[in-house]
């Protein structure tokens, strides 16, 4: 039983050591599909390592913007709740006219910042 324990104990430590380095995959669904425009709505971010292990223990931000107007977004989501199992709840999205939008995820976890960039066409 105790060497079981160790080891385990041993591997979290190298995944952990590990994701600081690899790329994450992000995902996010929204709870309206399609995103319609001037709706207020919510996003679940899933975030995993490269291996598939869920990211529990981050900090995510979101900030957003239409790249060819030099704008924002007309709300500033936030991440209110850690579902767990590397699930973030996003909310305050709404996106005030369509055309390119990008929205960036800035992910904070274990001292290193990862940022990823969705595209969307509205
Ligand atoms: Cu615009």
């Amino acid at each position: 039983m105790q060497i079981i324990r160790a080891l385990f104990f041993t591997l979290i430590i190298i995944s952990q050591g590990n994701l600081a380095k690899e790329t994450l995959n992000v995902n996010y669904s929204s709870n309206i599909e399609p995103i319609a425009i001037n709706v207020m709505h919510e996003w679940i971010l899933t975030i995993e390592s490269a291996d598939g292990y869920p990211v529990t223990n981050a900090d995510v931000a979101v900030e957003g913007g239409m790249p060819e107007h030099n704008h924002g977004l007309p709300t500033q989501p936030k991440v209110t709740k850690n579902l767990g199992n590397g699930r973030y709840l996003l909310q305050g999205v709404r996106f005030h006219m369509s055309g390119f939008w990008e929205m960036k995820v800035t992910i904070r976890v274990e001292g290193y910042e990862h940022v990823v960039i969705f595209p969307l066409e509205l």
